[in-house]
């Protein structure tokens, strides 16, 4: 069963993680930043994983903790669901549109945390959220899964479009990398990762 649930609380933030990589798609998120609980919904939904998000954070600050730290344990929580990431594809690239917004996102679950974010926003805020955030929930991501994480926004004019398309590039990438293959080998010259 390739399952996670974590928990971690700091003097920040408080979240709940649990996630099935097998799933079918469904969750549900409470974050308390209504922008990333869509696009928490959507990776869900695209990546066919089954996702519960709870986070209570200092969301009276700004968003900048809770979107943080959901992605760290998240990344967590696909660290831990991947165990010795035996049969799994381990690589994953997707370039998906959303009307004029264009992004590419390639992913390796490597063991070791890199991110290389090309992406800049034409508006600071999408509703009360703060695009700036968005790099900073995937270099998050990065940190906790111990991926490599490259995330190139190609074209494109809304902020909503550009950031959604992201998200869905992401999860695609991530569906095929966690994929299992026909082989029951750590996917690494190493033999681990
Ligand atoms: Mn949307």
């Amino acid at each position: 069963m390739r399952k996670a649930d974590i928990s971690r609380t700091t003097g920040e933030t408080d979240i709940n993680v649990s996630l099935d990589l097998d799933g079918i798609g469904k969750s549900e998120i409470a974050t308390g930043v209504g922008f990333l609980n869509h696009m928490l919904d959507s990776l869900a939904r695209h990546g066919r994983f089954d996702l519960t998000v709870k986070a209570v954070g200092d969301i009276d600050v700004d968003d900048h903790h809770t979107t943080e730290d959901v992605g760290i344990v998240l990344g967590e929580a696909f660290l831990q669901a991947l165990a010795d990431k035996r049969g799994i594809r381990r690589f994953g690239s997707a370039i998906i549109p959303m009307d004029e917004a264009l992004s590419l996102v390639a992913l390796d679950f490597s063991g070791r945390e890199y991110t290389v974010f090309d992406a800049s926003f034409n508006s600071e805020k999408v509703g009360t959220f703060d695009t700036e955030l968005v790099e900073e929930f995937f270099r998050g991501f990065a940190r906790g899964s111990k991926c490599n994480l490259h995330i190139r926004l190609l074209d494109g004019k809304n902020s909503h479009h550009c950031i959604e398309s992201i998200f869905k590039a992401f999860a695609k990438a991530a569906q095929m990398a966690v994929a299992l293959e026909d082989h029951d080998d750590i996917p690494s010259t190493k033999g681990v990762l």
